[in-house]
């Protein structure tokens, strides 16, 4: 059991789909105490549910925008828990009529939003979590492809994915003089309700697999298992690092063709 006596939160499960979903069962299915939290009360029956089946003891609210909430949560998790091992974030969002369309009209306020939810959450998550980490701990935030390249409409969401990995490595020199790792997962494209607001997302889905080394698309098991290994002890040599799991599709310089 690689992630016996571990105890980690992990802050991005909408629903069963979700890539955070995958990464819980992965670490659970290791040995690993899991701690949800969920974004409002929409979501809240969804996480519930998945908090049963991976027997999660306590879930809390936490929208990764309002401080007060992120205060209570590092209070509940000391006071329900003690101290964690790990944290993933999983969280991104930008106004859809951002995800669609040109890049050049994306407004002053859509750069703001998607900035906010997708960067500066990760950095104020880490600054309010850290206390209550142990020493030697890991975190995980994920990324994608669209922060490196041109992607259609991935647009701002790109931008944010480049300042997050920017942040990654910022935050790990920081967290590394307690000997506590942060790495970005670039995962490939997953059906997931983040990815149904990007424009023709089924598009980009057949090109993955058709244009990847392993001609497929990863799954959330896939992106799971590579997680934990982040996570885990077996990573202890690894901080600052983006670790692709995308069926190697990050390397092709030109489209596979049949002859
Ligand atoms: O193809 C994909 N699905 C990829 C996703 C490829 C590569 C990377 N990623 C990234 C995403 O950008 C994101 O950072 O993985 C992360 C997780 O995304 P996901 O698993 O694809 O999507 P989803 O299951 O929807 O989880 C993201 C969740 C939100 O769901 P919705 O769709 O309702 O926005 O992020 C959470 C929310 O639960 N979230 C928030 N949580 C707290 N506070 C907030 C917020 N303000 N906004 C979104």
């Amino acid at each position: 059991m690689i992630m016996k006596d571990k105890k980690g939160l992990i802050v991005g499960v909408a629903n069963n789909r979700s890539i955070a979903y995958g990464i819980a069962k992965a670490c659970k299915e290791q040995g690993a105490d899991i701690i949800l939290t969920y974004q409002n009360d929409k979501l809240k029956k969804r996480v519930e549910k998945v908090a049963e089946e991976l027997d999660v003891k306590h879930i809390y609210p936490l929208d990764v925008t309002n401080e007060e909430e992120l205060k209570n949560l590092k209070e509940s998790i000391e006071k329900d828990y003690g101290k964690i091992d790990f944290l993933v974030h999983s969280v991104a969002f930008a106004p859809r009529e951002a995800l669609d369309g040109k890049f050049i009209d994306t407004s002053k306020e859509a750069f703001k939003i998607a900035m906010e939810i997708s960067v500066y959450s990760l950095i104020d998550l880490v600054r309010t979590i850290e206390p209550i980490m142990n020493d030697g701990g890991s975190i995980l935030t994920l990324t994608y492809l669209g922060s490196q390249r041109y992607v259609p409409h991935y647009n701002v969401m790109g931008v944010a994915k480049a300042a997050l990995e920017a942040s990654v490595r910022y935050l790990a020199v920081d967290l590394g003089e307690r000997k506590i790792r942060i790495n970005a997962l670039s995962a490939g494209p997953i059906k997931t309700l983040a990815a149904s607001g990007i424009g023709d997302f089924s598009e980009i889905l057949k090109y993955n697999e058709k244009n990847s080394p392993l001609r497929k698309n990863v799954t959330i098991e896939e992106v799971g298992n590579s997680a934990m290994y982040l996570l885990s002890d077996l990573s202890s040599g690894v901080t600052a690092e983006v670790h692709y799991v995308d069926a190697g599709y990050n390397i092709m310089g030109m489209p596979l063709y049949e002859k």
